[in-house]
């Protein structure tokens, strides 16, 4: 089964309870070598969500501005791609080049991230693909154009979604999370991976 939210193809339960428990084993290791941070607006706002990365890129945000780097911002280079990201990229992308970047964002339950779009790769023929782990998070999808009409779909744990095509450049967003509706991390909250091509 595949639903179409504004363009955006869900694959609900993509991963099973085994596979995410082991995904989440993945992102621990990442995680231990690559530590979450808070990364700040240009204007110096802290985001709620806090961010790693692996793989060869990670995407950074600071008062400089968005862009993908080579590094975490304690010098190191990002750690290896979790090999069950990379299989489910295979599975669903639809494309024959391997992701560059996945993009650890943890959500505790007060975090969201506002509507904005991904627009910091070199090429959108490429698509971006989404799993989440965790609490159940309101996901928000637009069209090309900020302010315009949207679409809402509550993401489990499990689930795969997939941005090609017109939905690229659609505007999302991260509303709120539902709390306690998953037992998959024990202190709660919910782990978004985005993978991407970045150049
Ligand atoms: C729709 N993360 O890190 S993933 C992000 O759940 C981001 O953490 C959200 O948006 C999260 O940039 C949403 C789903 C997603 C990712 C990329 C998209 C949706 C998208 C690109 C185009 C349209
Ligand atoms: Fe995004």
């Amino acid at each position: 089964m595949i639903v179409d939210v504004g363009g955006i193809k869900v694959h609900p339960g993509v991963l099973d309870a085994g596979e995410q428990a082991e995904l989440v084993e993945q992102v621990r290791r990442v995680v231990r070598a690559a530590p979450l941070f808070r990364p700040e607006t240009k204007r110096g706002r802290k985001m709620s969500v806090r961010m790693t990365s692996a793989g060869r890129y990670g995407w950074i945000s600071d008062r400089a501005g968005y862009r993908y780097e080579r590094h975490h911002p304690d010098g190191q280079e990002w750690p290896p791609m979790p090999a069950l990201a990379k299989e489910v990229w295979r599975r669903v992308s639809g494309v024959s080049r391997d992701p560059q970047s996945c993009l650890i964002n943890y959500y505790d339950a007060d975090a969201k991230m506002g509507m904005h779009q991904d627009r910091d790769e070199a090429n959108f023929e490429m698509p971006v693909v989404s799993i989440s782990l965790g609490d159940d998070a309101l996901f928000r999808v637009g069209g090309a154009e900020r302010g315009g009409k949207t679409q809402s779909i509550w993401l489990q744990s499990g689930d795969v979604a997939v941005m090609g095509g017109d939905a690229r450049l659609n505007f999302h967003g991260i509303d709120r999370l539902r709390p306690g509706t998953s037992s998959l991390l024990p202190n709660g909250g919910r782990i978004n991976l985005t993978l991407r091509v970045v150049d």
